[in-house]
């Protein structure tokens, strides 16, 4: 079979030669129906990426919360081929690459104050788990070895190893692999009121209460059993679901009450996404641990880390024997192709003030996503950053339908969308231009009004 390059199919009307799509298991997707109707993207540049029939597509979602910084930037492609040429990889232990330390010492400036210790991993789900596992470390090293027990939330997202799908708050992706996730686990309630915050610009004022189930938990269980609470500061991947007013505040205070670490999933809401470098500095609450991965090479090279206070670094650096203190790390932790990505996406995220950026694009936006209101099949319509979340009524028997269809509608019509439950997401890269805004909700718009 043929492979397809990115030169090739330019014209809109050419039939794409595609290669042989047996072989391959994607992930998080409908193989079946996939492979009978591909969707084949072949380049990217900017605002755009290019399909193999040759249709231009405006990305309205940053790929997948990632590509903040829009695709194929120059520098960062440029230190990229210029690292494979010098320092293709180095082993990361006790041996190491200086661009590594360099990039968790870059990041650490962007953090909380406070928050300066960095542990690099590949992904999201590898950063989630590696938190997990300090928190435990961090425990066993205190003397409180009984703090095993974990607090996520429902609708929570926080990737896929065994430790994320069991903090997380999605049945569907523990359905399969049931008895076999963290034992020790307990889940708050979601935060999304439609009832009460419906339409809401911004964050939403009511839902604060919902907070006060972390007391109630912590009192079932015992504080002294609890190692950790984690959380996304607006979680991403179930439907944009953003913070009521001072519940972020209330959970940190209830955890700092009782010594249980926080720790905020920043996959999705790092790297300027919601208008700040990351939720913490947006919604001024500084948890214990922040996880991040996405944006920090703008989805380059793969690359996860876990950020952390150097309390936690040192307890459980300190109180060791001599020799390795934490029995964790990947092949690939402070990968050079990685760091030397990393370093040329936080130059320019700083020399083209992209956060900025975002904050003050973040009005413009608000209007475009609450002018939809109106269609009687939107039930919600939220917005923070450059970040929207339609909300459509579900069509009777058929959760997800409606919603899947505008975006394969979407798609056809030139715009990529994200549809998760009966929610569309739209996160664009932090360099869109009002125009390409105007767009992508003239297509949502559009595409609404002829699904059924
Ligand atoms: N935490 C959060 C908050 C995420 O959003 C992960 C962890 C896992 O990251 P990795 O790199 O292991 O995938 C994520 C990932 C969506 C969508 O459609 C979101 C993610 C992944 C795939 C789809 O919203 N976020």
């Amino acid at each position: 079979m043929t492979s397809i390059s990115p030169t090739q199919n330019t014209h809109p009307t050419s039939k794409p030669s595609r290669p042989s799509l047996d072989e391959l298991w994607m992930p998080f997707t409908a193989n079946r129906s996939f492979k009978s109707a591909p969707r084949m993207l072949v380049a990217a540049k900017g605002m755009y990426y290019t399909t193999d029939d040759g249709r231009k597509i405006l990305d309205g979602t940053a790929g997948l919360w990632c590509v903040n910084a829009g695709h194929c930037r120059e520098p960062i492609t440029e230190a990229i081929r210029r690292q494979a040429g010098v320092l293709d990889y180095a082993p990361p232990f006790n041996l190491a690459n200086p661009l590594s330390f360099e990039l968790a010492q870059r990041v650490t400036k962007l953090m909380p104050r406070g928050i300066d210790r960095v542990f690099f991993g590949n992904s999201g789900s590898e950063a989630v788990d590696t938190a997990l596992k300090i928190a435990l470390a961090y425990w066993q090293a205190k003397g409180e070895p009984n703090r095993v027990r974990f607090i996520g939330r429902q609708r929570g997202y926080h990737g896929v190893g065994f430790g994320g799908v069991s903090v997380g708050g999605i049945e569907a992706n523990r359905k399969q692999f049931v008895g076999q996730t963290l034992p020790a686990v307990d889940h708050l309630p979601h935060t999304h009121d439609i009832a009460k915050n419906a339409f809401s610009r911004g964050q939403p004022a009511h839902g604060a209460h919902f907070a006060d189930a972390l007391e109630s938990m912590i009192e079932k269980h015992g504080a002294a059993t609890v190692a950790a609470v984690i959380i996304e500061p607006m979680a991403g991947s179930t439907g944009v679901l953003l913070p009521p007013k001072g519940y972020l505040e209330r959970i940190r205070e209830i955890c700092t009450k009782h010594g249980i670490l926080l720790i905020f999933d920043e996959v999705i809401t790092g790297f300027g996404r919601l208008g700040s470098a990351f939720g913490a500095t947006k919604f001024n609450v500084t948890p214990d641990m922040l996880t991040i991965a996405k944006g920090i090479t703008n989805a380059t090279v793969p690359m996860g880390a876990v950020c952390a206070k150097s309390e936690i670094y040192d307890t459980i650096v300190n109180s060791s024997a001599p020799g390795i203190e934490l029995f964790h790390g990947y092949t690939y932790s402070g990968h050079p192709l990685a760091a030397a990505a990393g370093l040329a996406t936080l130059d320019l995220y700083r020399d083209e003030g992209l956060f900025d950026r975002a904050a003050s694009l973040e009005s413009y936006w608000a209007d475009a996503v609450h002018a939809l209101r109106g269609s009687s099949k939107i039930i919600d319509l939220r917005n923070m950053g450059l970040v929207a979340g339609i909300e459509l009524e579900p069509r009777p028997g058929a959760p997800g339908a409606r919603a899947f269809e505008v975006f394969l509608k979407c798609f056809e019509d030139g715009v990529m969308v994200r549809s998760t439950g009966d929610t569309i997401a739209l996160s664009p890269p932090l360099i869109v231009e009002k125009p390409e805004i105007d767009r992508m909700f003239e297509s949502v718009r559009k595409t609404i009004e002829l699904v059924s």
